[in-house]
């Protein structure tokens, strides 16, 4: 598991063959460090995502770790939960993910039970859910799906259900879009990433990532049914919203 600390240095070298940004095993074995020097806030939310847990999981429910990666998310939520019969399901549909997250969690010590399944998230089945995180997921799936994975995520959900939803964010006014933008590359220069890093990276992510406003995430909130979605969290032009499923 030692390489899985190793720094990121993917696109520190000219490409002129850029591809398209893919979840392979290079990006595996710099994951932790790749995120934590790209995202904004991300420790944080993970701390928090275990908080959240604790307080609404619900005995005999299920937790879901949607795009789980390396498991961040489910391990800060399985040291939490104390919630009776309360279980966790992984998802993420990248096997060299899956794989060393089956290795990150053999080597850890928590109680509660989790699934890990190697699954695109439109074969996923939601059921019994009490806690539904999707950490920097959704931006990967193509938009004309988000609606039904939303509404599959709420009909999955028990009432008084939270959903978890972190995004890097989109900007109508496209003056703010390109500070935030700014804002968010002085954070990777700062946390050691080249300039050409930051442009080959962007340009990989380019079709790849597309990230939507904070409206447009609550507009399809709202019409899937869920209520009281508010952003807990913003740091730049990364955000993490709670949205509820009512309680009867
Ligand atoms: C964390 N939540 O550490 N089905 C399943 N998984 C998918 C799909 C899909 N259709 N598309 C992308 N993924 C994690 C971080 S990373 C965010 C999440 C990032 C998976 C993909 O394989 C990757 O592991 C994850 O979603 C996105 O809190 O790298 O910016």
């Amino acid at each position: 598991m030692s390489d899985s600390h190793q720094q990121d240095t993917i696109y520190a070298q000219a490409n002129p063959e850029l591809g398209e940004f893919i979840f392979d095993r290079k990006v595996v074995d710099v994951f932790p460090d790749m995120i934590k020097r790209s995202v904004p806030g991300y420790s944080t939310i993970i701390h928090m995502v275990g908080q959240l847990a604790e307080r609404y999981a619900q005995s005999n429910s299920r937790c879901y770790d949607l795009g789980c990666s390396l498991g961040a998310s489910t391990l800060a939520m399985r040291h939490r939960i104390t919630a009776a019969d309360a279980s966790i399901v992984a998802v993420d549909n990248s096997e060299d993910m899956i794989e060393r997250c089956r290795q990150v969690l053999a080597a850890d010590s928590g109680e509660v039970a989790v699934e890990l399944h190697c699954q695109d998230l439109e074969q996923t089945q939601i059921e019994q859910a009490s806690v539904v995180v999707l950490n920097f997921t959704l931006q990967f799936i193509a938009p004309s799906e988000r609606n039904t994975l939303i509404r599959k995520i709420y009909q999955g959900m028990l009432p008084g259900g939270v959903l978890v939803l972190s995004e890097k964010l989109h900007f109508d006014d496209d003056h703010h879009n390109e500070l935030m933008t700014e804002l968010h590359h002085y954070f990777k220069k700062t946390n050691g990433y080249s300039d050409l890093e930051i442009a080959q990276k962007r340009s990989a992510l380019e079709n790849v990532l597309i990230p939507e406003s904070v409206n447009t995430h609550k507009q399809r909130l709202a019409d899937a049914g869920f209520v009281g979605t508010e952003v807990w969290f913003q740091c730049f032009n990364f955000a993490s919203l709670l949205a509820f499923k009512p309680k009867l």
